[in-house]
């Protein structure tokens, strides 16, 4: 062979490997920059004791019913829960590995994200689908959801571009596809009410129910979404330029708010999510784009009192007793905390701040 087609084969097969990688790409990435705020470590989150250890496949989120029992979905489908008396009871089986976002309703019921099928309404009387699309098109990946007093449903829909199986790519796209979704009880209708949202993840109501607050994970920030009449519909910041991305949020009985915050990014691999070339590529293999996601490296929670004031934090800096942790829920004095990288749910005693 000569030099010439030597050379020819060569510039052929970059090419299609560039066709490869960048023109069939999964992703139209962004780029995304590191969060520029820092919160001392207090290692608290080490000291959690581990609740249901062995039982709960990565237990995302958590509700607590009227009666004081807890709940849990997991990545085997099973709805888990914990009865006062301390014994777990694996209550209901969903033919789902995507179970996200729950909420006990005033009913009795348990509302589940389940990011396959949508919506579901789970009961003593079986598993029943609220919301499976949003105008006509399906829901992908529903996330988290609150009841209102009047029974109306919040949730968000993390993304309307990327299947759960592929949320990795959803991070290096860093892009917003993100929505807030409203389902009405008596019309069995559901409406988008915010858009555009840089991953729609934790949904949670004010203490007065005047507003919401819906997180965007990519943008470092939660934001508020007014219901009370005179500002309806109104959209501002709740609270902005967090050390991290936040995942899950919760109400507190003291009217602030607890929230999961995520390592979307590792510093040191901060270079990869400002290349859209570095992003292209990673794309290609989800074992590499776990590689540059933070997630598993550490954990934090932050308390946010209803100004938007960040009061208290907790974090396993890293990732030694816990990492992944996605979400915080406040009941009787203690946090409990779900997690997307462990068999328990960590639980931690408060103390005045
Ligand atoms: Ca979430």
């Amino acid at each position: 062979m000569d030099m010439r087609t030597c050379s020819a084969i060569l510039f052929a097969s970059a090419l299609a490997i560039a066709f490869q990688v960048f023109v069939l790409s999964p992703i139209s990435p962004d780029i995304l920059l590191l969060p520029t705020s820092s919160i001392p470590s207090n290692s608290k989150l080490q000291e959690v004791s581990k609740l249901g250890e062995g039982l709960l496949n990565k237990p995302e989120a958590i509700a607590v019913d009227k009666t004081g029992v807890l709940y849990t979905a997991t990545r085997d489908g099973w709805i888990t829960r914990l009865h006062r008396n301390g014994s777990w009871e694996k209550w209901r089986h969903i033919d789902s590995d995507n179970l996200f976002g729950v909420t006990a309703t005033a009913a009795g019921d348990l509302v589940v994200c389940d990011a396959e099928k949508g919506l579901l309404k789970v009961g003593e009387d079986g598993v029943t689908v609220l919301a499976s699309h949003v105008n006509g098109a399906k829901i992908l990946f529903a996330d988290d959801v609150i009841e209102s007093a009047d029974g109306s449903l919040y949730f968000s829909i993390a993304t309307t571009k990327f299947e759960p199986h592929n949320w990795h790519l959803a991070v290096l796209e860093a892009k917003s596809h993100g929505q807030l979704a409203k389902y009405d009880p008596s019309s069995r209708e559901t409406t988008i009410l915010l858009d555009n949202l840089a991953f729609a993840n934790g949904v949670a109501l004010s203490a007065d129910q005047d507003y919401l607050v819906v997180c965007e994970t990519w943008k470092y920030r939660c934001l508020k979404y007014w219901l009370k009449e005179e500002k309806r519909g109104q959209t501002e910041v709740f609270v902005d330029n967090l050390p991290g991305g936040p995942d899950n949020i919760n109400l507190a009985p003291d009217g602030s708010f607890w929230i999961a915050v995520l390592e979307v990014v590792p510093k040191r691999l901060a270079f990869v999510h400002r290349s859209r070339a570095i992003k292209h590529i990673i794309a290609r293999s989800s074992k590499l784009s776990r590689w540059v996601t933070g997630f598993y490296n550490k954990a934090m929670v932050i308390n946010v009192a209803s100004d938007g004031k960040i009061t208290r934090s907790f974090d396993d800096p890293t990732g030694k007793v816990m990492s992944f942790v996605t979400s915080a829920l406040e009941f009787e004095n203690h946090l409990y905390l779900g997690n997307l990288n462990s068999d328990f749910i960590g639980k931690l005693q408060l103390t005045t701040p």
